[in-house]
């Protein structure tokens, strides 16, 4: 695995370098031809892309409007906001090889979840499971898997809570069952991971944090979970859903 970041300015050859031969694919002849393979995989990776962009607009425009149909009937929105993101060929491939998959298209269609993946932040703890139950009950979305790190937080205190969720995307002559990672947690909980996660990779060696830190970011953690059950019961006390 490669040592560094990988950024936007690592070339992918210098990526598939570092990647186990193990799990590299057969080129046939035996030959490792990396320029050929690393264009080929590119190549492969970003017309996979297409798929997983179709299935973000499709998701992201059901849940805005499930959105508006709960601030007409609640007069306020559980979804404060939306973002999201297709997976990087270069991020793609660091995955495998971290995981020890195959480095192909194929291995990450069939072995990765999250190649799209969309984030809502909701105003309130409450919110998240309600947008959770939301999806859950839509007949064109399908739910294959629950992570509920608000319920059983990581040990450095990340708490969100994500669902694996498969839906299908129509195209000219034939339909695809995409798989997308929807994280959803709220605002507060959103503040910490983002600085969190960048902290990780901005720190003096990339990926390890002092454990002082450590300990100090989940004492943060803590402390905003403690906050967003303050302010859930401000709002159950105060406002009328
Ligand atoms: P990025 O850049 O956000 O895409 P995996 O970790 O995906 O190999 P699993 O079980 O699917 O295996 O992972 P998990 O725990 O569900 O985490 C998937 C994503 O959740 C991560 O994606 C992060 O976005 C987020 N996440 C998980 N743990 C943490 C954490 O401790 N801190 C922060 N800030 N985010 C976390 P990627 O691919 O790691 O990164």
């Amino acid at each position: 695995m490669l040592n560094e970041k990988i950024t936007d300015k690592t070339p992918m050859i210098k990526i598939l370098q570092a990647v186990d031969p193990a799990i590299m694919p057969d080129f046939g002849g035996g030959d490792r031809d990396m320029t050929r393979m690393a264009q080929t995989l590119m190549q492969d990776l970003f017309a996979m892309q297409t798929i997983y962009r179709a299935a973000i607009k499709e998701i992201s425009t059901k849940l805005e409007i499930l959105n508006d149909e709960f601030q007409s009937t609640h007069q306020r929105n559980p979804i404060h906001n939306m973002s999201s993101r297709v997976k990087s060929p270069k991020s793609i491939v660091e995955k495998l090889s971290r995981k020890g998959f195959p480095v192909t298209a194929e291995a990450a269609r069939t072995y990765l979840d999250d190649i799209a993946g969309v984030r809502i932040i909701c105003p309130y703890i409450e919110d998240i499971y309600t947008v959770k139950a939301m999806i859950e009950a839509r007949d064109d979305i399908e739910v294959t898997r629950i992570t509920d790190y608000i319920e059983h937080p990581k040990d450095n205190g990340y708490r969100s809570l994500h669902l694996i969720v498969r839906l299908p995307v129509f195209f000219s002559d034939h339909k695809v069952l995409v798989r997308i990672e929807i994280q959803i947690r709220t605002i507060a909980m959103d503040f910490w991971a983002s600085l969190e996660h960048q902290l990780r990779y901005k720190a003096i060696e990339p990926g390890r944090i002092p454990e002082e830190v450590s300990a100090e970011l989940k004492e943060c953690a803590d402390t905003i979970a403690e906050t967003d059950r303050r302010m859930q019961d401000i709002h159950n006390t105060y406002v009328k859903d």
